[in-house]
């Protein structure tokens, strides 16, 4: 594929007004007709031809106002439709017939079939693969859609919208008929057919409308959707509290299928999802999977008005519509359960997966100005940062002013495909705030490093606070613009009181805002009594690296009483990363590792202090990831010597505190009956990570052997199963636990993912057998995207010293996999194959390792799909 530039976007020439489809679904053989009433945009070019995109389609008539096209009108190449010779000005009408094979369509993109249910996936270009389309998101109209089908084989008929009517049509045949009565873009049409049974409630809207909620499981799956009814309910009772925003049908629907290449998609009324993402109950779903559905059942629901009702001009927008509808799911998230732990788990994720794009060859900006194929800007950037920074504006314009920014842009661009400076735009006209600065952080790739220096003079009461910013360069950018980084702060002074300023000059403080504008930059604080412990980016109000050398004396002191619960766990990591640093460098050089008594002091008494929340106790005592350490420590990476250093750190903690953990884990006990409540969910990982910690001490694998067979649920079986596969591999017990669990959930797909990955991240040496001994499993099937993902996905990602071994085997395996799962998926190839994107930071035998399997990708090239093709010519460049 050649490079698409935003420079380049231009305006469509006809406007389409009017799109009528009829589906007669056959698995093989479905025929689409398309009917599609065009005008001539006012002021557009009289000679210029209607270009329609297409995809792998075959098509078997083309009318125009009824009456066979002219072959001399039109030409068909393998992803056009061009037509020639139309009317100035009148509307007119094309009709496009195409056939399909859903059966064939191993992308899992525009028609498919997933378990014998029709079902589509058309963003980001996927319509075009149903019929020759202006498939650009930039193009709305109003949709008619009538299926027929076998009636035995699909009772169920389902499109955007409300319903019309059905009937009966002809021998064992019915139809439906659906209109959507709001303009669309087509990556936002779905269409489902099948026989699925269906979980069914309403909801009554602020103006006390009726709406049908439906959600659409396999048979006899239908008890295990109530959860995620509950939270669309939810979802759609915070969208009308906090952002004032109503539902706009009669009816929304959400259909689990099990062969998706993402999580979910928010088509118009009609959204499907990943089952991983719908079915839930206690007995095979863990805290994280309800969590999980909780925030992705908003998250696409939060869409139907940012990214249906406003949409994107063009791709490059994408971020206008995902970081602000992941910042949306964010916020719910946080006011249904605990705030500060909802944000230490968004900063935790963004570290391990954004700042490492952000720091590599696949760095772009928020809003990028090019690419080759946009399913590879599905990233972490576009959504996690994106939301960071919509969060930034949120801080900036304080909560009103964010609320009046919001309430302008849904005003001026209901209806309307957008882009991100009108966004922008909306916050500056409604605040009187000029955000021209603020913008860079769209513009500009690369995670900010804060240099920061503060000094007391107790003589003038000032506190001094240096600042100097840096963006490193990266890919097409090398020279960067200073930014505006809003840094929440505090001034901590003993006992925990919070030093209130006389005053402060060299720089915009807005209330516990600081306004970093300047490369670098000092801020003077008078009228401070005594020296304060500066507290800074509480909350994580910037996506930035602090480079801060704050005493162990001042973290230990914010750790006890900073008001704010995030800078606590951020000051706790910051005790601990030096430990593990110093461990891994120590487990490399052969040296002996010591633990600072110090840290596990700290750790052991949040672990014990019943006055913080269980979560927040279990989120210290998780201690920075090996990828964590990886990146502090920034090159040269070993992942050998990491997990060694890291684990004889947790050993000592487990030492240190094995009488603590002895009575977390017994007092923590539940009594009574599960509830996934955040509450609940708290005490079962504080129970659970002193489970890990016991058996880090423990010479034998008893204790976690009784817990997985005293577990009740799925949260308890899946760590207790962990830990003894993780910390005795080759036990006995071990391997009852694994066939005990393999039997017991045979014919549940999506807990057999979960014993995919708990084997997949078993540390060390045999790690690569036991995953090519489990491609051989009977559950894996390499055609599902979820098997795939928690097998090989989780290898690549997850286990760093089994993938990352030595002798590059690994490396050439999964260099293999990637070439044997793009003929069927490009898409899932080529999320998988960013697990190599940090390369050059390894250790340079595993380094060159890694380079010759990427080489060998990169050499099947005529073969290659684009998307894999763009990965890794970019990871190699
Ligand atoms: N908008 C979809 C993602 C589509 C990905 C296409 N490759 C899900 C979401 O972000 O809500
Ligand atoms: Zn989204």
């Amino acid at each position: 594929g050649r490079t698409i530039h935003l420079a380049d976007y231009r305006p469509t020439d006809f406007v389409l007004e009017r799109v009528d489809l009829t589906f007669e679904l056959d698995p093989t053989e479905t025929k689409v007709e398309a009917r599609l009433i065009f005008h001539r945009r006012e002021g557009a070019d009289l000679n210029a031809p209607l270009v329609l995109d297409g995809d792998e389609l075959n098509m078997t008539g083309l009318l125009f106002d009824q009456i066979e096209m002219a072959p001399e009108r039109y030409t068909e190449t393998a992803d056009s439709l061009t037509i020639r010779d139309l009317p100035e000005s009148v509307p007119f009408e094309i009709t496009v017939t195409t056939l399909i094979n859903p059966e064939a369509n191993t992308q899992l993109m525009g028609l498919y079939r997933s378990n014998g249910i029709y079902c589509t996936q058309c963003e980001a270009e996927g319509f075009r693969r149903i019929t020759f389309f202006p498939d650009r998101p930039d193009v709305l109209a109003v949709y008619t859609v009538n299926i027929i089908a076998d009636k035995d084989a699909n009772p169920l008929l389902l499109s955007n919208g409300n319903f019309l009517g059905g009937a009966g049509y002809g021998p064992g045949k019915h139809f439906a008929a659906w209109f959507d009565p709001h303009p669309k873009p087509s990556y936002l049409f779905a269409l489902v057919a099948g026989d699925l049974g269906v979980v069914e409630d309403t909801f009554v809207t602020m103006s006390e409308r009726e709406v049908a909620l439906k959600i659409y499981v396999e048979h006899g799956k239908e008890a295990r959707a109530a959860y995620a009814m509950d939270a669309l309910k939810r979802s759609m009772k915070w969208d009308e509290e906090v952002f004032g925003r109503e539902y706009d049908l009669d009816i929304f629907m959400i259909v689990a299928v099990s062969d998706f290449n993402m999580g979910a998609m928010e088509n118009k009324g009609l959204n499907i999802f990943n089952d991983k993402y719908v079915l839930a109950d206690p007995e095979t779903a863990t805290d994280q999977d309800y969590a999980n559905i909780e925030a992705i059942i908003a998250h696409e629901y939060f869409h139907n008005w940012t990214g249906n009702r406003i949409t994107c001009r063009d791709w490059f927008q994408l971020c206008l519509k995902e970081g602000l509808t992941v910042y949306r799911d964010h916020e719910f998230s946080a006011d249904q359960r605990s705030r500060a732990v909802k944000r230490i788990a968004e900063v935790r994720h963004l570290r391990s997966e954004q700042f490492p794009e952000d720091a590599g060859p696949l760095a772009h900006p928020v809003r990028p100005t090019k690419f080759r194929e946009i399913n590879n800007f599905y990233t972490t950037t576009v959504y996690e940062k994106g939301s960071e920074v919509t969060r930034m504006i949120a801080t900036i314009l304080g909560r009103d002013g964010f609320k009046k920014g919001m309430d302008l842009y849904f005003e001026r661009h209901d209806g309307e495909a957008a882009t991100v400076e009108d966004f922008v735009k909306s916050f500056e006209d409604a605040n009187g705030r000029d955000l021209t600065q603020f913008s860079l952080w769209y513009h500009q790739a690369g995670t900010p490093q804060i240099t920061v220096s503060s000094t007391y003079d107790a003589g003038a009461k000032t506190l001094s606070l240096s600042l100097e910013q840096m963006v490193p360069a990266t890919p097409g950018q090398t020279a960067k613009e200073p930014m505006h980084i809003p840094l929440k702060f505090a001034l901590i002074g003993e006992n925990g009181s919070e030093a209130s300023p006389a005053a402060v000059s060299g720089g915009e403080v807005t209330g516990d805002v600081l306004h970093l504008t300047e490369r670098s930059q000092t801020f003077v604080f008078t009228g401070i009594g005594a020296r304060p412990v500066v507290s800074l980016n509480r909350s994580f109000s910037a996506p930035v690296t602090l480079h801060f050398a704050q005493s162990k004396e001042d973290l230990a002191h914010i750790a006890r009483h900073d008001s704010d619960l995030f800078a606590r766990w951020q000051a706790i990591t910051d005790l601990a990363l030096p430990n593990l640093m110093a461990a891994a460098k120590a487990a490399a050089a052969g040296k002996a590792i010591e633990c600072d008594a110090g840290l596990s002091d700290a750790l052991l008494a949040i672990a014990a202090d019943e006055t913080l929340e269980a979560a927040f106790r279990a989120q210290a005592l998780a201690l920075p990831s090996e990828s964590d350490i990886a990146r502090e420590l920034g090159s040269n990476n070993d992942p050998d010597a990491i997990y060694k250093g890291r684990q004889a750190i947790l050993s000592a903690i487990a030492t240190a505190g094995a009488d603590t953990f002895r009575s977390l884990y017994d007092s923590l006990a539940s009594g009574g009956s599960f509830t996934p409540d955040a509450a609940s969910a708290g005490r079962r990982a504080l129970r659970n990570a002193a489970l890990g910690f016991l058996a880090l001490s423990d010479k034998s694998p008893a204790g976690a052997a009784q817990a997985f067979a005293k577990a009740d649920n799925m949260t308890d079986l899946a760590q207790a199963l962990t830990v003894l596969a993780h910390r005795f591999p080759e036990a006995p017990e071990t391997h009852a636990a694994l066939a005990a669990f393999e039997s017991r959930f045979a014919s549940n797909a999506l807990v057999l993912d979960k014993w995919f990955a708990i084997q997949a991240t078993i540390p060390g040496e045999g790690s690569l057998e036991r995953v090519m001994r489990l491609m051989q499993n009977p559950h894996f099937a390499a055609s599902n995207p979820n098997r795939v993902r928690s097998l090989i996905g989780t290898f690549a990602f997850a286990n760093a010293t089994g993938f990352n071994r030595p002798d590059g085997k690994a490396y050439h395996f999964f260099a293999e996999e990637i070439l044997a799962i793009d003929k069927r998926n490009p898409q899932l190839a080529a999320r998988l194959l960013t697990a190599l994107r940090s390369w050059r930071l390894l250790e340079p035998v595993r380094a060159e390792q890694a380079r010759e399997a990427l080489m060998t990708i990169e050499r099947a090239a005529p073969q290659l799909s684009s998307d894999v093709a763009d990965i890794v010519e970019r990871i190699l460049k």
